[in-house]
């Protein structure tokens, strides 16, 4: 929740609880759900385990990490890039995954709907893991 607005209230004890209600955030919040305008591009793209890193994304096809997408079809290229790791994405409707031995690039073509949308490597999801809006 990084993106909400923090409006601190002039005055009395209240300013002491609106920092503390702002402050918790941090930077750790991979993939928190988005309130700005819809994003809508092209195709998206998911990558995980370059290197075999325990790193997990979901972009656009210029690398912005997609919070909030428009609702609609959309071409998906995964490249699973380690076989210790997969890439799984479930939400209304969806449930496309790769395999965790397995490597390789794979295009799922995916219709979202409003609604929210997580993906994980199923491994390590406590870790490797984000998840974004549909509207
Ligand atoms: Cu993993």
């Amino acid at each position: 929740m990084r993106d909400r607005p923090c409006v601190a209230a002039a005055g009395s004890g209240l300013l002491l609880l609106a920092l503390s209600a702002c402050g918790g955030s941090s930077s750790a919040a991979n993939g928190s759900a988005g309130a700005g305008p819809a994003q809508h591009p092209t195709s998206l793209v998911g990558v995980v385990g370059h290197n075999d890193a325990f790193v997990i994304s979901l972009t656009d096809p210029a690398g912005t990490p997609i919070r909030h997408l428009a609702a609609g079809t959309y071409s998906l290229t995964v490249k699973d890039e380690s076989g210790i790791h997969d890439f799984h994405l479930t939400g209304a409707g969806v449930d496309k995954s790769t395999t965790v031995g397995g490597t390789g690039t794979t295009t799922f073509t995916v219709t979202f709907k409003p609604g929210a949308y997580t993906f994980v490597c199923d491994p390590h999801a406590s870790s490797m893991h984000g998840r974004f809006t549909v509207s």
